[in-house]
């Protein structure tokens, strides 16, 4: 049996508990925070959620593990077959984490957590959102899904990344990410209206207070 580590409120952690729920695979989970303790570090070397833990070892990054859960439960798909589809579908999971996640995440500070990110930041942020969003919206499908006609990996990294990232960008600088891709919009209300989808959100919002705890007895 699978163990997932991590916890409900975090979006690396829920697409992984989306792929698995959307493949209907069985796991465990271990609710963790992440950390720098000696054990944790043995399943996960840079301390970050998810980990996967499978009966040969445990496995970090999000994308290698959805990558990894296709290849062992195959059906229903979250990759096409041919592999020039197949790389397009990687393509878009790595330019929504790279030009969307990444930036977005310098703000959560501000946003999620009530501290202070520099103006500086602020500034490179909302050029690296802008570039992301429009560069996405050069190569994405959006009909009705990012990647065509078919739910893929991609759908799920653009679900949990734009989300966050257009909170940001509607806090941080009062612009509407979504707008900038044509088809965002409808493809992000067509994803959240996934019975998987909404699960997950009630279990995200239902962590939030023992995650709001944890993040007090930080400081
Ligand atoms: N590249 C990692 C990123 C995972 C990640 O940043 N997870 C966050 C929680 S949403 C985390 O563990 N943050 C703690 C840290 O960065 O030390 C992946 O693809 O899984």
């Amino acid at each position: 049996m699978l163990t997932l580590h991590g916890f409900d409120v975090s979006n690396y952690f829920n697409m992984i508990k989306l792929a698995l729920a959307y493949k209907d695979v069985e796991y465990t989970k271990n609710t963790v925070y992440p950390n720098q303790s000696s054990d944790f570090l043995r399943l996960s070397p840079m301390g970050k959620v998810p980990a996967l833990e499978t009966h040969q070892g445990t496995l970090c990054e999000t994308n290698v593990i959805l990558e990894y859960l296709e290849e062992t439960f195959p059906l229903p798909a979250l990759y096409p077959a041919e592999p020039f589809a197949k790389s397009k579908v990687k393509e878009l999971v790595k330019m929504c984490e790279l030009y969307l996640e990444l930036p977005a995440r310098r703000c959560h500070p501000e946003v999620f957590f009530g501290q202070v990110v520099s103006d500086a930041t602020k500034k490179e942020v909302k050029r690296a959102l802008y570039k992301g969003m429009e560069g996405l919206a050069r190569t994405a499908k959006f009909s009705p899904y990012i990647a065509g006609s078919e739910f893929s990996a991609a759908d799920i990294m653009f679900l949990y990344s734009a989300d966050l990232a257009s909170v940001v960008a509607k806090k941080c600088f009062d612009f509407d990410l979504l707008a900038l891709a044509p088809g965002a919009h409808e493809l992000m209300a067509l994803l959240t209206e996934n019975p998987h989808v909404q699960k997950i959100a009630e279990e995200r919002k239902a962590g939030n207070i023992a995650f709001k705890e944890y993040i007090a007895s930080l400081s």
